[in-house]
């Protein structure tokens, strides 16, 4: 029998897989800074555009307690609404960073 499982645990290109969402907001410069650092780490992720109005952001203010985005979850790692982009930025560089 023949072990071939252990390559692709070591390919990169299995990055894009990581299981990632983002709050976000069109024209939001703070999103854009995440955007770049999973665009540059090559992670794709499941976007969530929240309403304009703050009354309305109810699904991003239950997943981190909080209305502000951007906002990351990485079901891989128990990360459930992670706010702030500077933390998000660091976040991503310390756990998909070479
Ligand atoms: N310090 C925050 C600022 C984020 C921020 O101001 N986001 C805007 C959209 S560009 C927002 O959602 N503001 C609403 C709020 O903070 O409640 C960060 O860097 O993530």
């Amino acid at each position: 029998m023949h072990a071939t499982g252990g390559l692709l645990a070591v390919d990169p290109q299995l990055r894009v897989m990581a299981n990632l969402e983002l709050y976000e907001l069109e024209g939001c410069p703070y999103c854009a800074k995440v955007i770049e650092k999973l665009d540059e780490l090559g992670l794709e992720y499941e976007s969530h555009m929240v309403p304009r109005s703050h009354s309305e952001r109810t699904e991003v203010e239950e997943v981190s307690g909080q209305t502000g985005v951007p906002v990351l979850v990485d079901h891989d790692n128990d990360v459930d609404g992670m706010p702030e982009s500077d933390d998000i930025v660091e976040y991503l560089e310390k756990q998909y960073g070479s």
